[in-house]
């Protein structure tokens, strides 16, 4: 039996399924499709005829052995070549698009340019993912003209190997761009911008840009000067030095970032000539480099006020062939054709759309895995680019990546839950329904400074709007239904933690799995005090004191897993699964309370403490209590404070305090900024507080020891307007 065939029928063993037809594995879905619906295995040997370079048929040969004279003949070739002639008229005359014939005796590949041509390839490839091929002809071409990711996030930058995978993951997907930015490499921002990198992380680049090549992938680098960049010349020509020492590792496509940052680096002037020298100096002397992005200070419509004039300035200024990022309405925005069209006509080009999904930078307690919907189908024609910035979780990301490359080709035949279903299956084809399960109640953001939520648990929305409209008069098929999902939950989360199919995804998920488990489980329980199983009634009791177990558990897990500084913990199914749950348990119990004459704790899991500001950046930025510590979420962006602008948080209880921690990312002038505490929000004491060496962070001095509060607030008491970072406010009681 040869490969071909045993691929093919353990496949078939193991799921029991007649096989998909094989250009449905093809992502994106492919503009015109036409087919015969026969598969055939796909021979052994080929003889593979082509002129291009080495990469684009490449993976035609990892699949097969090319072998001279082989009956079974592939042909590849590129518009304009002898080869190609004859399908001229078949080739889509769109950039980077490819014609493809399938049949018995032979596959031809034409593109329309190089990148068209390995597209093609790469189609062919992905069908033949169960070692079939099916006999077809397929029109192909993207409507975005640039598509891809930006690694733009704050936290821990992706792994080396992770970046390779993605680019891989990028050349399957038929996306073209990876913009390199992660905030916290210290080589991209501040501190060392400037400097080189070191000969280990040069390395590394040099293979990243080598594996982008072999994927079609430009690889852009991208710098972000803004924070202490003096405009002098001197910046300029070390900026410049740097993206030499860039080139010299391969690197031929450059961005400037200048995103989140206050101050003179904000200059809409200085930027755009900054820009423009790099671009006559660098870019166009070097030939081979393409053409520049910047990301503007101000990326988004809330921050640009036509007033500062900012937008137009860079609009009238920039070189034309300088593209401009944006991030929508808001940071974190589905993108729509009106806003589409008030940008361009500010900046007087096509955006370059900077999409902030699914990235999790300000819900770091979220893993965002549900499906890509909300952004304009409409829009292909307008925008330049659409890339999008992810999660720190390379091999999660990849779920919203799929569709994001899906949508930016073929936006016309574009479905979110299609492309959804199919993206699971790429990742985890043995297990996609265990994942499905799991990642239909790990999509919303949960409450969030930039108010951006995604619809969650969409399968038994019915069912959780019935139990939450009277949890206290449940259906009993209601609660049998209940049930069954969160059995499915647990099997699904117990399969996945052990499953070895995509041991990165399993690693990322574990503290997210662990905690779906918690919550199956506590809201099996649940069910059960609800509707005990057969009908005895002592089972509450027990079934009462799992619950009760299962609530602790769920907050240890939050407790001990994914501990970073800004949103800590492990949240999932809290838009509506777990709240119905935590509604029918408390209505349980009070209903049992009664019944019996006794006063069992109805309370469930909530943060007790609360925050109140004048601050309109800060007004929604979630409040964390994580054992004695009570902190505001920090806030990646620049906020604005107005005179007497304050900060509250309110705690719950008065208590002692031990310690009182403020960081907003600069040293501060005395009478600045007050800290005060208070037992009753009405009458303050200012609270002493010392900057620690080096850093811009302040804490409470000795004074405050034990100090009795309910209340703690930061003021601005400078005058006019101040911009600052928001890194840290923590409170710590005794
Ligand atoms: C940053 C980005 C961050 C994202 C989401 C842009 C242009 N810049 O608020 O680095 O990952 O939002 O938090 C941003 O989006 N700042």
């Amino acid at each position: 039996m040869n490969r071909t065939a045993i691929t093919a029928i353990s496949v078939s063993m193991l799921l029991s399924l007649p096989a998909a037809a094989q250009i449905s594995f093809i992502n994106p879905v492919p503009q015109q499709t036409e087919s015969s619906g026969r598969l055939f295995n796909a021979p052994e040997e080929w003889d593979i005829i082509s002129s291009c370079p080495e990469y684009v048929t490449a993976p035609l040969t990892r699949f097969s052995a090319d072998t001279d004279g082989a009956e079974f003949r592939v042909t590849v070739a590129i518009r304009g070549e002898k080869a190609a002639r004859k399908y001229s008229a078949l080739i889509p005359d769109k950039a980077e698009g490819y014609y493809i014939k399938v049949s018995g005796t032979g596959i031809t590949v034409m593109g329309n340019n190089e990148r068209g041509a390995f597209y093609g390839v790469k189609s062919i490839e992905s069908m033949l993912r169960e070692g079939k091929l099916e006999e077809c002809t397929i029109k192909d071409w993207p409507e975005v003209a640039y598509r891809g990711t930006v690694e733009g996030f704050y936290g821990t930058p992706w792994s080396h190997e992770a970046r390779m995978g993605q680019l891989e993951f990028y050349g399957r997907n038929k996306m073209n761009v990876y913009l390199y930015g992660p905030k916290d490499d210290p080589y991209h921002s501040v501190p060392m911008w400037r400097e080189p990198y070191p000969e280990k992380e040069a390395e590394d680049i040099k293979a990243l840009v080598q594996k982008a090549k072999e994927n079609g992938v430009i690889f852009y680098w991208a710098i972000h000067p803004g924070q202490d960049i003096k405009w002098d010349g001197d910046d300029t020509q070390k900026l410049i030095s740097k993206f030499e020492s860039m080139y010299n590792l391969g690197i031929r496509a450059f961005a400037v970032f200048f995103d989140d940052i206050s101050g003179e680096g904000t200059d809409a002037a200085r930027q755009a000539g900054l820009l423009n020298t790099i671009n006559r100096q660098f870019v166009k002397e070097k030939k081979d480099v393409a053409p520049l992005i910047m990301c503007p200070t101000e990326y988004n419509r809330a921050w640009s006020d036509d007033s500062s004039g900012y937008l137009k300035t860079l609009g009238e200024t920039l070189d034309k062939d300088i593209m401009v990022m944006w991030t929508g309405n808001s940071v974190v925005h589905c993108i729509d054709r009106p806003s589409v069209e008030w940008i361009n006509s500010r900046i007087g080009r096509k955006a370059y759309i900077w999409w902030n999904y699914p990235v999790n930078d300000f819900v770091r307690d979220h893993m965002l895995l549900g499906p890509v919907y909300g952004n304009g189908l409409d829009i292909a024609e307008e925008i330049s680019a659409f890339v999008s910035n992810p999660m720190e979780h390379p091999e999660a990301s990849k779920i919203a990546l799929y569709s994001i490359a899906d949508y930016t080709w073929n936006m016309d035949s574009y479905d979110s839950g299609t492309s959804w279903t199919r993206a699971l299956k790429d990742i985890l084809p043995g297990q996609w329904e265990q994942l499905e399960t799991i990642a239909s109640h790990s999509s919303d953001l949960g409450p969030n400074g930039h108010a951006f939520r995604r619809d969650e648990s969409m399968k038994i929305t019915p069912l959780l709007e019935r139990l939450e409209g009277a949890p206290a008069e449940p259906a009993e098929e209601d609660i049998m239904a209940l049930r069954r999902e969160c059995c499915a939950i647990e099997t699904a989360a117990d399969i996945l933690l052990a499953s070895e199919e995509n041991p990165a995804l399993t690693e990322e998920l574990a503290p997210w799995l662990l905690q779906a488990k918690a919550v199956a489980e506590y809201g099996q329980s649940v069910c059960t005090m609800v509707c005990p199983l057969d009908g005895r009634p002592e089972d509450f009791m027990t079934a009462y004191m799992r619950a009760r177990a299962l609530q602790v558990r769920m907050y240890e897990i939050d407790a001990e897993y994914n501990d970073n500084p800004y949103q800590p913990g492990v949240k999932i199914a809290g838009l509506k699964l777990l709240p119905v749950i935590n509604a029918l348990f408390s209505s349980a119990v009070e209903r049992y309370n009664i019944t019996y004459g006794k006063s069992l704790s109805t309370m469930t899991g909530f943060n007790p403490d609360t925050m109140e500001t004048t601050v309109e950046q800060l007004s929604r930025q979630p409040v964390r209590t994580r054992g004695k510590s009570v902190s505001v979420s920090p806030s990646n962006e620049v906020v604005t404070w107005h005179e007497g602008d304050h900060l509250t948080i309110v705690l719950k209880k008065e208590c002692r305090l031990e310690r009182i921690t403020v960081d907003l990312g600069a040293v501060l002038q005395a009478g600045d900024f007050m800290v005060e505490t208070s037992r009753d929000g009405l009458e303050w004491t200012s609270a002493a507080m010392v900057q620690e060496e080096g850093s811009s962070r302040y804490v409470s001095g000795k004074g405050l020891s034990g100090a009795s509060a309910g209340y703690v607030r930061i003021t601005y008491a400078g005058q006019g307007d101040r911009e600052t970072y928001f890194r840290n406010f923590t409170i710590v009681k005794e």
